[in-house]
């Protein structure tokens, strides 16, 4: 279908973003069009074949470019295993990596491209691409992918760590981390709008149920009671629960939509750094913004913030290198 709609896409968002200077000048719309023409075909045929069957997919596979972009830039370093030579304490490691999941999906993409043009195509990119086209096809947005990204040889626990908020981030060092981004807090209001689909495990935000504060089992109080009543019975069960998955937009966890902003002001965002987006004025007042506004508001947003995400501390030209295999360092 998409081919031409894309194209068109492509022109008239590139020629937007471009007027308004948020493309790096580094990367390029259609990067590969001379070295490997059918690269972003490939990434979008793939996506479109398997994500339809398995549409919880789409959202490990967005975060996946959450945390590859904090880390290092967007440089492909999440995807790096614990080797048998080398680092055995790489991203992948770190508390927040454990519940990621997709590896397996950037894999079968990268097998496709090294077959069409072996060494060409970054492990970067395809994260950038494959979350792009994986929240179209759910009906989400659609945003222009930049492309030229080069793979990063370093992965690091300990940077995962300093560098991917925790859920229980306060709105001051949820700034802080953004800003050293050069993500401002419209950004992370807007990015956090990812949580309007996927799920979270009960340890993420339990502490909120039973634990406030170190408070021994006390709630939090800025989480509406009889959401956090409904947790405790029907979910997070007990406080030592961690296997029990929670949608984070109960009710429309599957949906690309505003409820995630809804639930914010009913006070029923699941994680601390959720609710702590209504604690500011300037970002209060962006998501009432978001939820009087259309839908393709949030969505044009969403998408220029993504824009802005995926060119964070990029590795181009010479600078790194591109990985034959996504988990591996080129020896
Ligand atoms: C603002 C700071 C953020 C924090 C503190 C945060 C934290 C988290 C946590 C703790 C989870 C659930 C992990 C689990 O318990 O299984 C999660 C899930 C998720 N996050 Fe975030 N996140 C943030 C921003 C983002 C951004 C910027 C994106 C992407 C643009 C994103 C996309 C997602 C998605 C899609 C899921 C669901 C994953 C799934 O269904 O497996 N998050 N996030
Ligand atoms: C990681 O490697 C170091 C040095 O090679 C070794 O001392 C350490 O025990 C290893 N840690 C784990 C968790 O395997
Ligand atoms: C990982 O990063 C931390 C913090 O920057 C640093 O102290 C540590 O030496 C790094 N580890 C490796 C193996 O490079
Ligand atoms: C926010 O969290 C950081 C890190 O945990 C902490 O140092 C800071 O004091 C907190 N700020 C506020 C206003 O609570
Ligand atoms: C509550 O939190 C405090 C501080 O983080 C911790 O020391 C304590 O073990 C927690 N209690 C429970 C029951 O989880
Ligand atoms: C989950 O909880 C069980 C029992 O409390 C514990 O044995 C296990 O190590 C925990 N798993 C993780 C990944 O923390
Ligand atoms: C996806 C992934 O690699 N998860 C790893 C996270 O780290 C733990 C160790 O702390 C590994 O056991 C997981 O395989």
């Amino acid at each position: 279908m998409s081919y031409v709609i894309s194209m068109l896409m492509i022109i008239i968002l590139g020629t937007i973003i471009g007027f308004i200077g948020l493309a790096d000048a580094q990367l390029e719309l259609g990067y590969y069009a001379q070295s490997c023409p059918k690269a972003e075909e490939i990434v979008q045929g793939f996506v479109h074949k398997h994500i339809p069957n398995a549409q919880s997919l789409a959202a490990p596979l967005l975060r996946m470019q959450f945390h590859d972009c904090f880390v290092r830039g967007c440089d492909g370093s999440v995807l790096l295993d614990v080797t048998a030579a080398g680092n055995n304490d790489t991203e992948k490691t770190a508390n927040p990596n454990l519940t990621l999941r997709g590896f397996g999906f950037i894999d079968g993409v990268k097998s496709l491209l090294e077959a069409e043009c072996p060494g060409v195509v970054s492990c970067a990119d395809i994260i950038a691409l494959v979350a792009r086209d994986s929240i179209w096809t759910i009906g989400g947005p659609w945003w222009p992918v930049p492309t030229g990204r080069r793979d990063g040889s370093i992965s690091n626990a300990t940077e995962a760590l300093q560098n991917i908020p925790p859920p229980f981030s306060n709105f001051s060092s949820l700034q802080t981390i953004f800003a050293s981004k050069g993500l401002d807090l419209k950004d992370l209001v807007l990015l956090s709008g990812a949580h309007t689909i996927g799920v979270a495990h009960c340890p993420s935000f339990s502490e909120r149920l039973y634990n406030f504060s170190g408070q021994g089992y006390g709630q939090d109080p800025s989480l509406d009671s009889e959401y956090a009543a409904n947790l405790k019975q029907r979910k997070c069960t007990t406080p030592s629960d961690n296997t029990t998955i929670v949608e984070m937009d109960p009710g429309s966890f599957r949906t690309f939509d505003l409820s995630y902003y809804k639930l914010l002001l009913k006070r029923r965002g699941l994680f601390q750094s959720d609710a702590a987006l209504t604690k500011s004025s300037t970002t209060l007042s962006y998501i009432k913004q978001l939820v009087n506004g259309p839908l393709d508001t949030f969505f044009d947003e969403f998408s220029q913030a993504m824009v802005k995400m995926g060119q964070v501390e990029v590795l181009t030209g010479s600078a790194g290198q591109i990985r034959k295999r996504c988990a591996f360092v080129n020896q």
